[in-house]
């Protein structure tokens, strides 16, 4: 009888034999699966579209949070800082994870930067700096040296022309720390070269258009006088080369030209013999942005500054190297 009593028991209790450990952990696994990381959102205040070098460094970080599944608000400020100062206020109120700036100009940043300092919004600068009194209002700054850069083309255009030449210099947008500091590079160097004087220098915001315009100005008022073009960046001297050009004048030749980015139409202008160098100053960001920002939000400190790379590129080599460039 007892007998049929522990098989009654046993039939009731079900032949539950342990799990195996490998049961276990497939139910574990399958019940229990690790939530899906959120997805990131970031926030992007972008200058404009005023260059091709501007275009190309959208593109990269624009096509790099694509790539890594980062939503991205992109904002174009059309080269206005209100147009930037809202959208910042915009991604603070939507609680972005972090914000990524390319600031227009270098002042008057304060108080939307405290604001997203308050929200524990993380502030990436990228390709211009900023002046703030409180450094910790943003979080690093990745960006080429634009004095270095300055100094680089000074020391070229001084050996280029065995240290003689009037200069007419065409400005970055006013305000704008890669206009600051090229120039204050570029004069910084000329100092060792007495007979390297520059003649005019004006503002011509970056663009072709206004690169042209302003060189139709100089080539007005002082013709016989260009021996040589500093421009901030590629645009202004393309803009410069066709104002030359329609002038009947011979850029990079009779007029030496050199300018700053290392954009595409740089080095066709250097194959085609009417600008004599550039400076590269790489806008393809994306990649180290997205990795700064990774490490920013797993808490690990990062430098305040990310410098990027620059080199210099003449005509004698810019044939053999064009169809390696990325931008
Ligand atoms: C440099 C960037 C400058 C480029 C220009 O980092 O801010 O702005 O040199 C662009 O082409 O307009």
């Amino acid at each position: 009888m007892r007998w049929l009593i522990a098989v009654a028991l046993f039939a009731l209790v079900g032949c539950k034999q342990q799990p195996s450990e490998k049961q276990q952990q497939a139910a574990e696994g399958a019940g229990s699966a690790a939530p899906a990381a959120k997805k990131l959102v970031i926030g992007f205040s972008q200058v404009g579209a005023e260059s091709a070098w501007r275009t190309a460094e959208t593109k990269s970080i624009r096509g790099e949070a694509e790539k890594r599944g980062v939503e991205l608000k992109f904002a174009d400020a059309q080269g206005k800082q209100a147009n930037q100062i809202n959208a910042l206020t915009s991604f603070i109120a939507q609680k972005v994870d972090a914000i990524v700036l390319a600031p227009v100009v270098e002042t008057g940043w304060e108080s939307v930067l405290m604001q997203a300092k308050e929200a524990n919004i993380p502030v990436i600068l990228v390709d211009r700096g900023i002046k703030v009194s409180d450094e910790s209002l943003y979080t690093t700054l990745i960006a080429s040296d634009f004095v270095e850069e300055g100094r680089m083309a000074a020391e070229w255009l001084a050996k280029k022309t065995n240290g003689k030449a009037n200069i007419f210099e065409l400005q970055g947008t006013t305000g704008a720390a890669p206009a600051i500091d090229r120039k204050k590079g570029f004069e910084e160097a000329l100092k060792k070269y007495p007979e390297m004087v520059i003649l005019k220098s004006q503002s011509a915001d970056f663009t072709r258009a206004k690169g042209k315009e302003v060189m139709e100005a100089f080539i007005k008022s002082d013709r016989e006088k260009i021996q040589a073009v500093y421009a901030h960046n590629d645009d202004m001297a393309l803009g410069a080369i066709q104002a030359l050009e329609e002038a009947g004048m011979n850029p990079g030749k009779d007029v030496t030209l050199i300018s700053i980015d290392g954009v595409k139409g740089a080095f066709e202008a250097m194959v085609a013999g009417k600008l004599n160098a550039t400076v590269e100053c790489n806008p393809l960001m994306g990649p180290i942005v997205f990795d700064t920002i990774t490490k920013v939000k797993a808490g690990e400190k990062v430098p305040k500054f990310i410098q990027s790379k620059d080199q210099l590129f003449e005509q004698s080599t810019a044939a053999q190297v064009i169809s390696t460039r990325e931008y």
